[in-house]
């Protein structure tokens, strides 16, 4: 008997990445919410245990044994459980792409993320230019496809759709729409959603909205 735990907290993204992968390879695990991610302090035992090098979600226990950052999960539980829906291609040049893409993203993120939810003025307005730069390269990625692989729902959809759930967040604040500035890329979001993972793992936008204003209060940045 498999034993599968997933230690996340609800609005990463990073999470919902291992999520939508067990999901949709139909596995069947236990969710541990972590009750506050910000404080080490506060972090359960067992996080702290299982990843003492980072300290962060999301954390995948298999049998007993942790295995840390949602990449090197995704690909382990690809490897793991072979014979169900494939994550990644079976193409070197194709997965060389996604992890390209992935790590393109990944880089800036963060960076334009924070600037937008936590910054004001100029600052917001630059994070708010990169960050659409950033969706125009990927939409240019995307190109006609029906998804960045095709016809398969793959390695790179399953790694940005997260995200997604915090469009809403951003253009409130920074006063825009991803749906004008980037139409195709918002046909493929709304693909994405209308598989089960998809909108299994992800919360409602307006929930994440919610809860980023409760951070800016708890972090003085309002
Ligand atoms: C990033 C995980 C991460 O930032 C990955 O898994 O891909 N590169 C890693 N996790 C955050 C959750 S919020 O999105 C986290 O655990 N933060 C706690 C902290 O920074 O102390």
């Amino acid at each position: 008997m498999e034993e599968v735990i997933l230690l996340g907290f609800w609005t990463s993204p990073y999470v919902m990445r291992v999520k939508i992968a067990l999901l949709e390879k139909g596995i069947q695990f236990k969710y541990k919410e972590e009750e506050d991610i910000f404080e080490n302090r506060n972090k359960s035992h067992l996080l702290l245990k299982s990843n003492p090098i980072h300290k962060k979600v999301p954390v995948l226990i298999h049998n007993g044994r942790p295995i840390c950052e949602s990449l090197i999960i995704l690909q382990y539980i690809d490897e793991v459980w072979k014979h169900e829906y494939r994550l990644c291609s079976d193409d070197a040049h194709n997965r060389a792409r996604a992890m390209f893409w992935i790590d393109f993203f990944d880089k800036k993120i963060a960076d334009c993320g924070r600037k937008m939810w936590a910054c004001k003025g100029e600052e917001q307005e630059s994070g708010k230019k990169e960050f659409i730069d950033c969706l125009k390269l990927l939409e240019n990625e995307l190109g006609d496809k029906l998804y960045f692989e095709g016809h398969h729902f793959g390695l790179l959809d399953i790694a940005l759709i997260p995200i997604t759930c915090r469009f809403y967040t951003y253009e409130r604040m920074c006063k825009f729409s991803v749906e004008e500035e980037c139409p195709r890329f918002m046909e493929w979001v709304t693909r994405c959603y209308q598989r089960q993972s998809v909108s299994d793992a992800l919360p409602h936008p307006h929930q994440v909205y919610d809860f980023v204003l409760q951070i800016k209060k708890r972090f003085g940045v309002e």
